[in-house]
C-alpha cells in the first residue's frame, strides 16, 4: 500500500469551504511542494498554495497529522480550500500530477484505517450508517455502532470463547494427568451453552436495518373506505388522489415520513373489493394484498374484523368517524382523513408499535450481516456442547470463534470488504 492518496472529502463544490484530504507515504512531502513549510502537527496553519510553476492556487488553511495516530493510520493532511469547483480542480490536478499520488477510490480512507487497525469492520459499517442517517434514530444507532458497541460485545464473547479453547487444550495436552482431566468436559458443555444462549439473546430483538429502512405502514380497507385522505393526512402532502369514485387508487403508494427519529413508509393501495370488472383494478387488488402480506403494520380500515392471518399487525380504526351513522365499535380508535379527529391517536399507537418493530437503543444493534455470523457461532456452541471427543470440541469452538472474527473483520476481511465500501462516498 505505497500509494497516496486524495480526494475531497467535503461535500461537491462549489461550497463555501473545499477540504482535500491526503493520506499516505508522500502526504507531508506533496504538502509542503504545494504549501512551503508545514504546520506543526495538528496545529492549523494559513498557507499560499502554489503551483510547480509558482502560480498561486489558493489561499487555505493547512492541518498536518502525523501517522500512525490519524484517521487513516498514515500520515494525513487536510486542505481546506475555497470551495469553488475550480479552485478544488486545481488543487486536485497539481496533487495528481505528482509521483506516487493518485485519486482516491470510494471509501478506501476508511479502508485505510481498517487495514491499519484504527477501527474494526463494525465501526466501519457504523461509520457507513452514520453517512447515510436520516433520521435522529438512524444518527443515534450510527453514533453508537461506530463507536465500538458491536465490537466490544464481539470482543468480550471472543475472549470467553479462547479461554474456553484454552481448557480443552489443556485437557488435549494433559489429558491422561488425573488432575486437569476430572469433569472437565462437562463444565466446558455448559459454559458452550450459556454463552450460545447469552448469543441468541442479542439475536433475539429486530435488526438495526428496521431503523434505516423504515416501519411499512399499509393502510387497507374497501375502496372509498378514505384510506388515500387518510394517506395525505399522515404524510401531510397530497401524495394520492382523492375521489368520490369506488375504486381510484389502483398502484400502491408509497411516502415516507419521520415522526419523532423514526421513518415510517407509508403504502396507500387500492380498495379490497370482491368482486370488479375492471383489468387495471383487479391487479391494484392483488398489489394490495401483496403489500397487506409483507407490511410490518396494517391500518385496517374496514369496519369487518382484521382477518385472521393479519391479525398481529393490525390497527383496526373507525374510518371516517365523522361522518353520521358510522359503527360504535368502542376498542377500536375512531379517525377522519378530513377533520384530522384521532390522528394525533393514531401516531401515538403507531409509534408505540414501531418501538417493538426497532431494536432498542440501549441494546444490542446488530446489522444482518453480524447477525447472520453470530447465529453460526451460537449453533456451532450448541454442537460443541454435545461434542463427546474433546478433539472435536476444540475444533467446533474454533468454527464458533471463526464466525465471530469475521464480525470484526479479523477473519477473511477481503471478502467482505468490497460489500462495506461500495457504500462510501469518495473522500471517506
Ligand atoms: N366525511 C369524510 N369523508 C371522507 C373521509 N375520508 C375520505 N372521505 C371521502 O370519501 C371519498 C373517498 O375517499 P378516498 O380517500 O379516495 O378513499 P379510498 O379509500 O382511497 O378509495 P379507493 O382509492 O377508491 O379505494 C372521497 O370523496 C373523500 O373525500 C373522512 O374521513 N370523512
Ligand atoms: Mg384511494
Amino acid at each position: 500500500m505505497s500509494d497516496t492518496i486524495f480526494a475531497l472529502s467535503s461535500g461537491a463544490a462549489p461550497a463555501g469551504i473545499g477540504v482535500v484530504r491526503i493520506s499516505g507515504p508522500r502526504a507531508l512531502r506533496a504538502a509542503e511542494a504545494l504549501s512551503g513549510r508545514l504546520p506543526e502537527a495538528r496545529k492549523a496553519a494559513l498557507r499560499t498554495l502554489r503551483s510547480g510553476e509558482g502560480d498561486v492556487l489558493d489561499r487555505a488553511l493547512v492541518l498536518r497529522f502525523d501517522g500512525p495516530q490519524t484517521a487513516t493510520g498514515e500520515d494525513l493532511v487536510e486542505l481546506h480550500l475555497h470551495g469553488g469547483r475550480a479552485v478544488v480542480a486545481a488543487v486536485e490536478a497539481e496533487l495528481g500530477a505528482m509521483d506516487g499520488l493518485r485519486r482516491a477510490e470510494p471509501g478506501e480512507f476508511t479502508r485505510r484505517a481498517l487495514l491499519n487497525g484504527r477501527i474494526d469492520l463494525t465501526e466501519a459499517e457504523g461509520l457507513a450508517d452514520l453517512l447515510e442517517a436520516e433520521t435522529e434514530t438512524a444518527r443515534r444507532a450510527a453514533i453508537e455502532t461506530s463507536g465500538g458497541s458491536v465490537r466490544r460485545l464481539t470482543e468480550g464473547w471472543t475472549s470467553e470463547l479462547v479461554g474456553l479453547s484454552a481448557q480443552v487444550e489443556a485437557e488435549l495436552d494433559h489429558g491422561d494427568e488425573e488432575d486437569v482431566a476430572t469433569g472437565k468436559g462437562d463444565e466446558v458443555a455448559a459454559q458452550c451453552v450459556l454463552l450460545a444462549d447469552t448469543i441468541a439473546a442479542a439475536l433475539n430483538v429486530p435488526e438495526v436495518e428496521r431503523i434505516r429502512d423504515g416501519v411499512q405502514v399499509v393502510l387497507a380497507g374497501p375502496p372509498n373506505a378514505g384510506k388515500s385522505t387518510l394517506l395525505n393526512r399522515m404524510v401531510e402532502r397530497e401524495v394520492a388522489i382523492v375521489s368520490p369514485i369506488a375504486g381510484t387508487t389502483r398502484d400502491r403508494i408509497e411516502a415516507a415520513v419521520q415522526r419523532e427519529g423514526i421513518a415510517f413508509v407509508f403504502s396507500d393501495t387500492a380498495g379490497i373489493a370482491d368482486a370488479t370488472d375492471d383489468p387495471i383494478e383487479t391487479i391494484g387488488i392483488e398489489r394490495a394484498r401483496e403489500a397487506v402480506a409483507s407490511a410490518d403494520i396494517v391500518i385496517w380500515m374496514d369496519d369487518a374484523d382484521v382477518p385472521q392471518e393479519i391479525f398481529e399487525k393490525g390497527l383496526a380504526v373507525v374510518a371516517r368517524c365523522d361522518v353520521a351513522d358510522r359503527p360504535e365499535m368502542p376498542e377500536r380508535l375512531r379517525v377522519s382523513g378530513v377533520t384530522g379527529e384521532g390522528v394525533a391517536e393514531l401516531w401515538q399507537a403507531l409509534g408505540e408499535r414501531a418501538k417493538t418493530l426497532t431494536p432498542r437503543l440501549d441494546g444490542p444493534l446488530l446489522n444482518r450481516r453480524q447477525r447472520a455470523l453470530l447465529r453460526k457461532a451460537e449453533g456451532t456452541l450448541r454442537s460443541a456442547s454435545s461434542a463427546v471427543d474433546p478433539l472435536l470440541l476444540a475444533e467446533e469452538l474454533r468454527v464458533a470463534r471463526q464466525a465471530l472474527d469475521r464480525i470484526t473483520g479479523r477473519a477473511d476481511i477481503e471478502a467482505v470488504l468490497d460489500g462495506v465500501f461500495s457504500r462510501f462516498c469518495i473522500g471517506k
